[in-house]
């Protein structure tokens, strides 16, 4: 496999029906003086001519396992044995293979365990207004449930530490990934970075498989990771909830009940109950951030150790 100094990668590169642009991508790839040997194509059961095309250039492909991208990437951690850096490139020809060697290098030289390659500039028409939007409401929920300040989470050019991406339980359908990967390596304490890269518009406008469910389904992915990776978050909605209702509410029947006279039991009740839980519910989720801190702290000297 490749050495970039010291550290060797595999590159690989997802596809389902990209017959038009897999040969621009392992071309470009290869022009970087990327050996064959270090590329590989991962199909989710292209019956377009894809396959063929990649075989001409001599480059390996191997079928995934299981539906979806997610099942390319699980495929793409089993492959990786041996390599130090794992790099996702998208095989529709939109991310510009020439910062390959750079997001290793960045990865290598700082010790992050992610490196993103965010997309900064597009070329006119690579994004369509909603895809911009959807991309741009995903990654700031993902910032607010994970308390990141990323600027492009859903990229399909990452470059990872092999062994963090074996670590995955590859539990989000299809292109939820990519926010599985950040998930996972933000709350277990690992680096990630971002470089700005150029993002191209797509060689075959009829091959873009996403629309506005993949978003939901990315967007419900995230929340369910949230709640099992980070639930501070939800606690701390939860509680300050119940306090926007309970306060306000128990400060009504108290007024009634001094200057009025009337009291309204069940209604003060409920104030009693809202505002008992949403304190509790604070309280709690600073605790929780004490101990994620005390986790991260844990797992960052265990791996300190762990490496001598
Ligand atoms: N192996 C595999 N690859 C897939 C699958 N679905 C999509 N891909 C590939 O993953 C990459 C990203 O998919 P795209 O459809 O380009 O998704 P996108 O870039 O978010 O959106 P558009 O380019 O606008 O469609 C492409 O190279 C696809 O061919 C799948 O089920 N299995
Ligand atoms: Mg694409």
């Amino acid at each position: 496999m490749l050495r970039n100094g010291d550290v060797k990668y595999l590159v690989v590169i997802p596809t389902l029906n990209e017959v038009k642009a897999i040969g621009l991508v392992l071309d470009e790839v290869l022009s970087l003086g990327i050996p064959r040997d270090s590329v590989v194509v991962v199909d989710g059961g292209s019956a377009d001519g894809t396959r063929e095309a990649v075989a001409l250039r001599g480059v390996r492909l191997v079928d995934q396992e299981g539906k979806g991208k997610v099942g390319a990437v699980k495929t793409a951690a089993r492959l990786a044995n041996g390599v130090d850096y794992v790099v996702f490139l998208d095989g529709d020809y939109t991310y510009p293979a020439k910062y390959i060697p750079k997001l290793v290098e960045v990865a290598r030289s700082n010790g992050y365990d992610l490196v993103i390659g965010a997309r900064k500039s597009a070329e006119p028409g690579a994004q369509s207004l909603l895809y911009k939007l959807g991309n741009k409401v995903l990654t700031k929920t993902f910032n607010l449930l994970f308390g990141t300040r990323l600027s492009d989470v859903l990229s399909g050019m990452y470059a990872v530490r092999a062994d963090v991406l074996r670590e995955l339980g590859f539990e989000s359908r299809g292109f939820g990934i990519e926010s599985e990967i950040v998930t996972h390596v933000v709350s277990q304490g690992y680096k990630v970075h971002e470089v700005p890269i150029e993002y191209r518009r797509r060689v075959d406008e009829e091959g873009k498989k996403l629309g506005i469910r993949h978003g939901l389904h990315i967007l419900a992915d995230m929340v369910r990771m949230a709640w099992r990776y980070n639930p501070t978050f939800f606690i701390f909605f939860l509680g300050s909830l119940a306090l926007v209702v309970g306060l306000p509410l128990g400060l009504y029947v108290a007024y009634h009940y001094f200057f009025t006279g009337v009291k309204y039991y069940v209604k003060g009740l409920v104030a009693i109950i809202l505002t008992l839980a949403g304190f509790q519910s604070l309280l709690l989720a600073v605790l929780s951030i004490y101990l994620k801190r005390m986790e991260l702290r844990v797992l960052r000297e265990l791996r300190r150790v762990r490496q001598g």
